[in-house]
Parts: C-alpha cells; sequence; structure tokens
C-alpha cells in the first residue's frame, strides 16, 4: 500500500494515467529506445487530505540537469516576480537590514528585483546558474545552517513552483526552523488543487508535481512542523495557483482568507473522494472528445500543429495518444528543446518562428496558461484564419 509523504497513512488513489514518461526528459530524435516510464497514479492521505502522486520517481532522474525551462520566457511571469517582490519590499522587507532567500530561483527575476532595491538576497538551490548569488544545495537544515552562519536569519523565504516537487517535505520544514527570523514567513506558490478541479486541468498532474496543495493539507503540513498557516492568496498565474504564507507558531494570526478558503473547500467536498472520483471520469471525457476532435480535423485534410512544448503537454499527449501522426510538430521558444523529440509522444519540436505563414489551419495550445500572452502575440495566425484547441476547462475551438 501507498503511504503518504508526510504522515505516513494510507493513500486512497483516484485516478491511474498508467505509464508516463518523465515530462521534461525531451529526448533526441535517436534516444528513444532508453526512456523512463513510471505508473503516473494520484490518492488523497486518509488522514491529513495531501492529494499526491502514489508514485515517485527515483531521485537520480527527478530534474534533469539542463532542465530547459525559464520564467522569464513569459512577459506575464516576469512581470508577477516583478510584483512579488515589490511587495515584499513594502510589507516584509521593512526591517533595517532585510534578508530574503529563494528557493529553486529559475531566473532569478525576484531576487534580481530585490537586489535592485539595495535588499540582500540568495538563491538556495542545487544546480543554480543563474545572475544573482546562489548557494548550491538543496535547501534543508544544514544548507540553512550554512547560510545562517554567513547570512543571518531570513526574514522572507520564498519558492515558486517547487514545493509541490519536494518529495520530502521534512527537510524544508527543518531548514526554515533554523533559518527564518522569528518574525520571518515562509511563502509559496504552486498549483492549487481547487483550480485543478474546477478546470480539470489534469495536465497539472505529472512526476515533477508531487503535491496537489488545498488549504486544508498545507495547514496540518505548517502545524505538524510547528508553523502556523498565516495568509493565503489566489493567484491567477499557470492556471491557478495558491501563495501560502507561513510563519512560526505564535507569530501572526492567521487573516480571514485562511478561514474563508477553508470553507470554501469544505462547501465544494474538494477532499471527497467522491470530488475526486468525479474529476476522473471528467478526465475520461476530456481525452475521448480532444481525441475526437483531432481525428476529425484530420480525416477532413486539416492541418494541425501544436504550440508550446510544455512538462503538463506529456500528460496530454501521452495519456490521449497523441503523437506524430496527429500532431507533426510542436512550437516553442526554448532552445534547448529545439530538434528533440517530446517525452513519450514522439512530437518534434521546432523554433517559435516556424509558427508562421504560411499558418497551419488548427494550433493546438499546450501552453494554454499563458493563452492571453501567446494569443496576442500570434494575433496573425488567428487573422490568416487559423484556429486555437484548447482542452481547459473543456474540450473547445476559438
Ligand atoms: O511547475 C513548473 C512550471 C512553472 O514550469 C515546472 N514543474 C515545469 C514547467 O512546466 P511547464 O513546462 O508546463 O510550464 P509552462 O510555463 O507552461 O511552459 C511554457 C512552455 O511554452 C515553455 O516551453 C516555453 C513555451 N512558450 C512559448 O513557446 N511561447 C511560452 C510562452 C509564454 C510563449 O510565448
Ligand atoms: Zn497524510
Amino acid at each position: 500500500m501507498s503511504r503518504c509523504r508526510v504522515c505516513q497513512h494510507a493513500l486512497l488513489e483516484f485516478f491511474d494515467f498508467e505509464r508516463q514518461p518523465l515530462s521534461s526528459a525531451f529526448v533526441a530524435p535517436d534516444g528513444t529506445d532508453d526512456e523512463f516510464f513510471f505508473r503516473l497514479a494520484v490518492g488523497m492521505c486518509e488522514s491529513c487530505a495531501l492529494v499526491q502522486l502514489i508514485e515517485s520517481v527515483p531521485p537520480e532522474l527527478a530534474h534533469h540537469e539542463g532542465y530547459p525551462y525559464h520564467s522569464a520566457g513569459s512577459s506575464v511571469m516576469t512581470k508577477h516576480f516583478e510584483e512579488t517582490a515589490r511587495r515584499f519590499i513594502e510589507t516584509e522587507l521593512t526591517g533595517p537590514d532585510p534578508f530574503v532567500v529563494e528557493i529553486g530561483a529559475n531566473d532569478g527575476v525576484l531576487l534580481h528585483t530585490c537586489g535592485e532595491a539595495g535588499i540582500r538576497h540568495l538563491a538556495v538551490e542545487p544546480s543554480g546558474a543563474g545572475t544573482v548569488r546562489v548557494h548550491r544545495a538543496f535547501f534543508d537544515a544544514a544548507s540553512a545552517a550554512a547560510i545562517l552562519a554567513t547570512d543571518g536569519p531570513a526574514d522572507v523565504v520564498y519558492s515558486a513552483n517547487t514545493i509541490c516537487s519536494v518529495p520530502d517535505l521534512r527537510p524544508v520544514f527543518e531548514g526554515l526552523d533554523v533559518l527564518l527570523a522569528s518574525d520571518g514567513v515562509f511563502v509559496f506558490e504552486d498549483p492549487y488543487l481547487g483550480e485543478i478541479l474546477e478546470r480539470t486541468a489534469f495536465d497539472q498532474i505529472y512526476d515533477e508535481h508531487v503535491f496537489f496543495f488545498t488549504v486544508r493539507a498545507v495547514q496540518a503540513l505548517a502545524e505538524r512542523f510547528g508553523f502556523v498557516l498565516a495568509d493565503v492568496e489566489r493567484l491567477p498565474v499557470h492556471g491557478g495557483q495558491i501563495r501560502y504564507t507561513v510563519a512560526r507558531a505564535g507569530r501572526r494570526t492567521p487573516t480571514p482568507a485562511v478561514a474563508e478558503l477553508l470553507a470554501e473547500e469544505r462547501e465544494l467536498g474538494l477532499t471527497d473522494m467522491a470530488t475526486l472520483e468525479a474529476f476522473g471520469r471528467k478526465i475520461q471525457g476530456i481525452r475521448t472528445e480532444l481525441v475526437a476532435l483531432l481525428h476529425r480535423l484530420r480525416a477532413e485534410g486539416h492541418t494541425i500543429a501544436a504550440y508550446g512544448a510544455t512538462a503538463k503537454s506529456s500528460t496530454i499527449a501521452n495519456y490521449c495518444g497523441i503523437g506524430p501522426d496527429l500532431v507533426p510538430y510542436v512550437c516553442d521558444t526554448t532552445p534547448a528543446k529545439h530538434g528533440r523529440l517530446t517525452p513519450g509522444s514522439h512530437i518534434p519540436v521546432r523554433p517559435a518562428a516556424v509558427f508562421a505563414d504560411p499558418y497551419p489551419d488548427y494550433a493546438l495550445l499546450f501552453a494554454w496558461n499563458h493563452a492571453e500572452e501567446i494569443m496576442a502575440k500570434e494575433r496573425a495566425f488567428r487573422e490568416a484564419g487559423g484556429r486555437w484547441i484548447l482542452y481547459v476547462p473543456h474540450v473547445h475551438v476559438v
């Protein structure tokens, strides 16, 4: 029986995507014989209600070196991190010599913005190579102690799109206990289960996303390690996330937003097995509709390309059996993905410049979370008669 990674109680499985590859393991055309597959399935802890993957990928295979994701590739995400930095500067980094730490800083947009305002900052990640100062390690008690010794306590420890992918959260909280100033906060943002269910955004489920947080589960998680969930805020980015603010127990009174979202989750039955099983039936429905649409369009002689070789699309393409026969190529701005094939589904990745006149008749928007930005940028595609295919929150053509 699979057990909860936090409290060791049994996991109640509610959906099985079966054999799936690593979502960011873009493969060389001659390397398809060596791909790694695992059983992608999700369940909920019968005790703490934390929704999580049933099986983990071996740590040495998770998070490839040279992993090609760059948040600065999206102007919306760059703005999001700049605004988050400014918010911290106004509300949390107000002392005489504040210090902010980011776990998994990616392009370093947030820390760079803090640095420009004269704020001491540090990224903590095992393979960091950005423009900001990096402590190369996983965040745990040992790395936190080393940082404390050189830089002193942190007023803010921040992390975006990382905590949900850390299978063992105990070392993270042990590190926070070492490094956080007595009034410091740990702020992290990750995809929200409520939004995933509401939009049937099942492509958020892939190897790197180990946990699918709810306010209920994060509150229990924080309390388990001697902290308190002090605030929650819904964010529109990446298809719907929550920003959680965690403080040392007794240091902050939770804002009304925490109780409000907890009540909403209860009312929606977000962590009832019946709700999760209904989500599973909707996933099957989307697969049926999307595959039928793509087959019909191809049978009618239409050309189709995909847009955005996202990690998320690994689940869509492999679960729905969408390969190069249906969608001959996917365009993406990330140079490291060009000339490679999408994991498992083997759709060739081409540069974004390939998406130009003569356009395909239809474009399957794998990067649906950036729809507004991409549709604005690619206005000429629609003007030339092209149509976008979306599958979130349901299969539709625009
Ligand atoms: O959580 C995670 C998120 C933040 O990033 C990670 N586990 C992995 C990764 O997930 P993803 O690949 O699903 O993220 P995105 O942001 O949806 O990926 C967008 C992809 O689309 C990138 O490969 C870049 C590309 N893109 C593009 O070609 N043109 C993106 C934009 C905005 C564009 O205009
Ligand atoms: Zn649990």
